[in-house]
């Protein structure tokens, strides 16, 4: 966490300054965004458990960077998510039984991509980069004000896309912005045999454009590092690559085991890290709320998600033909509903 910027971690008198100055009504918004996609992923990870949804990437610890991406920009920028981010497009109005219906596999769970300015989630590592850059050029050509932010961990960063956005982006100053989050592990990989650069936020340098480090766990100085950057492209300044620094603290996903491959202790040693509790501690010490307020704001948006689960347990599961048809617009010969069917289909996958 070594040079990242971050508020939370700054002294009580100089931290209760900075939170009077951000003001109360903005950091409650923050608040209430971080507790809406903790209910959400919690909700999301009991449903899988119960067999109502296939396998899922739980961002536990990731809430305050997300949130406070998606309040810092225009309801009209674009983000371009991860499967680490599917509830970002709940934070622009999105019911959640939207994104929860994607992982149960079952059509609607697409959500209004025009609507919400969140283009679909992208599973294949940094492929949404390139996407992002793509809308955030054409913005400018059309000389609109329109930001795209694209999300994406520490191990996209060695993907080749994520070098040839950065590249073009820089290049053709695009106004985009790359917000890496570094949770220090990509699945079982830990960031060191990742890279051989202490910081990604240096990596900016090669291709010309500002690289910035946050604290990934405090939501008011990714919300800062967010807002500057959507300026800075909006003025025509220009791409800005983001590193959101933590650490992984729950399972890549629902089918991952960490204490496979990384040491437990080290990992509980983050614990203390936890954005909501953190936020909600300094928020009270700041006296910009009470501490039963913040836990009925919480209490609300769970009690929100109760109502989803019997729905999303009506909702059919999807045929393979629907599957099919659903992810692709003309059937390809190798998945016809046939050759779907063939169980060698599925064993030599
Ligand atoms: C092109 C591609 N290769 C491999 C995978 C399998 N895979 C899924 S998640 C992941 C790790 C990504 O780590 P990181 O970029 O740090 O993001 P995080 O999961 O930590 O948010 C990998 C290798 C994939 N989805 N896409
Ligand atoms: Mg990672």
């Amino acid at each position: 966490m070594e040079g990242a910027a971050s508020v939370l971690g700054l002294d009580a008198p100089r931290r209760r300054r900075s939170l009077a100055e951000f003001g109360a009504e903005p950091a409650l918004r923050l608040f209430e965004a971080m507790a809406r996609l903790r209910a959400f992923d919690e909700r999301a990870v009991i449903l899988q458990r119960q067999g109502v949804i296939g396998t899922y990437p739980t961002y536990f610890g990731e809430e305050a960077v997300q949130a406070a991406s998606g309040l810092a920009l225009r309801p009209e920028d674009w983000l371009f998510p991860t499967y680490r981010q599917t509830a970002v497009v709940t934070l622009r109005g999105c019911p959640p039984e939207v994104p929860l219906l994607m992982w149960r596999g079952h059509p609607g769970g697409w959500h209004d991509v025009a609507r919400y300015r969140v283009a679909p989630v992208c599973v294949p590592i940094a492929t949404n980069y390139p996407h992002a850059v793509g809308a955030a050029w054409g913005s400018r050509l059309q000389g609109d004000q329109v930001v795209a932010l694209a999300y994406g961990g520490d191990g996209s960063t060695s993907a080749g896309e994520f070098h040839e956005a950065c590249n073009l982006a820089a290049v053709v100053q695009a106004p985009v912005i790359f917000l890496v989050t570094n949770n220090q592990w990509a699945i079982s990989t830990p960031i060191s045999k990742q890279t051989r650069v202490p910081r990604l936020a240096d990596k900016a340098a090669a291709y010309g454009m500002p690289g910035v480090r946050v604290d990934s766990f405090d939501v008011f100085s990714c919300y800062a590092a967010v807002k500057e950057a959507a300026e800075r492209a909006r003025r025509g300044g220009g791409p800005t690559l983001i590193e959101a620094v933590g650490y992984r603290l729950g399972p890549h996903g629902t089918a991952d085991e960490p204490s496979l491959y990384r040491d437990l202790a080290e990992a509980r040693r983050w614990d203390v890290m936890e954005p909501i509790e953190r936020t909600q501690a300094a928020l009270v010490d700041a006296g910009l709320a009470t501490r039963e307020q913040l836990l009925e704001v919480r209490r609300q948006v769970a009690d929100s998600l109760r109502d989803v689960a019997d729905r999303l347990v009506a909702a059919p599961l999807p045929t393979v033909e629907e599957i099919a048809a659903t992810v692709h617009r003309v059937t390809p010969w190798t998945l016809s509903p046939e050759r779907l069917r063939e169980p060698t289909w599925v064993a030599g996958d």
